[in-house]
């Protein structure tokens, strides 16, 4: 059958952030234009997809932008707007969002295909429950569809086109980016680009930056860290919109502009090393190519250790030569630095320090490793692409 005319009503709940949203606009963008798949997605809180789509319209129940059909996600007028859009094939949940009781009974008896699009992790567990089906009350399947990292997972999220480029962009590359974005050059300074959650940790690396032998540039996503960063520096309070810029001593803060998802990689791509959050930006750091880390979404318990231990051991382990391409001192330092990002441990201000010398001066090994498990990656099929060959297998 030509997947051509198959129809993916893809469900999104905004729970919070730009998370829930963002995985599900760039697959709805790569099940379009790379899978030839009709589209449709279904949003809860189109203002959430404005951030990262600026032509969206908040009051457009029924829009299209970039030929993906979006729906305001309403329970009172699901029924309707169903009968305002192809008929679906495919219905994905996103992150067990749960469809509305409209559809669940829609479904009934129809050959249907139901899946729910897990949350990434590179934990192995994922392994055995990927592409599981489990009947529902409605009578009707519903596979779970696990992103992650083997080859027994659904994979992860990138587009065909990055395979073609050059990444790392040069040096020339990189410096019209800044200027393109209004994102201060400073000679001699190490530019470092955050998008992070407030924590406690954060005003210590400020005061490592600040006191450090080496300048350094932070280009801060406008957000809730910056309010919290302002409550231990009153200087940051001069922060106020994009462009402004403020210097303590060694480090120079400056609020960077929140850009459409289509250019996120381009903020990245400017930057000299990276902290990100989620799992779609930490998967765009990653195919940059250079030093990054990752302060991963806190969870209850602490689940989000185990999470982010999988995804480093993971990189440690699939980045063939490692041992090679990496010493050991300067993989601890990472993961030191690492650690107290994620609150598994606290360091001493001069252990601090000297992990984050460590990894500057000796970057270019661990951006190697890095370049290596890319590599890696971007040899399995992508997300999008095992989604919709399950798709073909499942409806011919
Ligand atoms: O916003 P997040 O913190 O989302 C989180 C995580 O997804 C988490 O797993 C989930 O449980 C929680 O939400 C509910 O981080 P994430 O996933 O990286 O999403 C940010 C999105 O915003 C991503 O698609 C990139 C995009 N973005 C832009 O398009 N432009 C920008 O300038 C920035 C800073 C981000």
């Amino acid at each position: 059958m030509n997947t051509k005319t198959h129809t993916v009503w893809l469900f999104c709940r905004v729970i919070d952030n730009f998370g829930d949203i963002g995985v599900s606009w760039r697959l709805a963008r790569q099940l379009q234009q790379e899978q030839g798949l009709q589209v449709v997605l279904w949003v809860d809180d189109v203002q959430a997809l404005q951030s990262l789509l600026p032509a969206a319209d908040v009051s457009a129940r029924h829009a299209c932008y970039e030929g993906i059909t979006v729906l305001q996600w309403r329970d009172a007028f699901v029924a309707e707007l169903m009968q305002e859009v192809p008929v679906a094939d495919v219905v994905i949940e996103t992150f067990a969002c749960d469809v509305p009781d409209a559809v669940r009974l829609w479904m009934v008896g129809k050959p249907i295909l139901w899946l729910n699009l897990e949350y990434l992790t590179a934990e192995t567990w994922v392994d055995d429950v990927h592409l599981l089906p489990s009947l529902q009350g409605n009578g009707v399947k519903k596979y779970f569809f696990c992103p992650g990292f083997s080859d027994k997972t659904g994979g992860v999220s990138y587009e065909q086109a990055l395979l073609a480029q050059e990444r790392p962009v040069n040096r020339e590359k990189q410096l019209q980016l800044r200027q393109h974005y209004g994102l201060p050059e400073f000679a001699d300074s190490v530019h470092v680009y955050v998008f992070g959650y407030a924590d406690a940790m954060w005003p210590k690396w400020l005061r490592m930056w600040r006191h450090g032998a080496q300048k350094t540039v932070v280009w801060l996503a406008q957000g809730g860290l910056l309010a919290d960063l302002q409550n231990h520096f009153p200087e940051l309070n001069a922060l106020q919109q994009v462009g402004d810029k403020v210097s303590l001593q060694q480090v120079t803060v400056c609020l960077v502009p929140f850009v459409a998802q289509s250019e996120f990689d381009h903020v990245l791509q400017a930057a000299d090393v990276s902290v990100v959050r989620g799992e779609d930006s930490v998967l765009r750091a990653l195919w940059q190519g250079r030093v990054f880390w990752w302060q991963i979404y806190r969870q209850e318990d602490n689940a989000h250790h185990v999470k982010l231990q999988a995804f480093w051991q993971r990189c440690r382990t699939h980045g063939q030569g490692l041992q090679a391409a990496c010493n050991e001192t300067m993989w601890q330092a990472h993961q030191a630095l690492s650690d107290e990002l994620n609150g598994v441990r606290e360091l001493e201000d001069t252990e601090r320090t000297q992990a984050w010398t460590t990894v500057l001066r000796q970057q270019a090994q661990l951006m190697v490793v890095l370049q290596m498990w890319r590599g890696q990656l971007w040899q399995q099929q992508s997300l999008a692409t095992q989604l919709a060959n399950f798709m073909r297998l499942q409806l011919k």
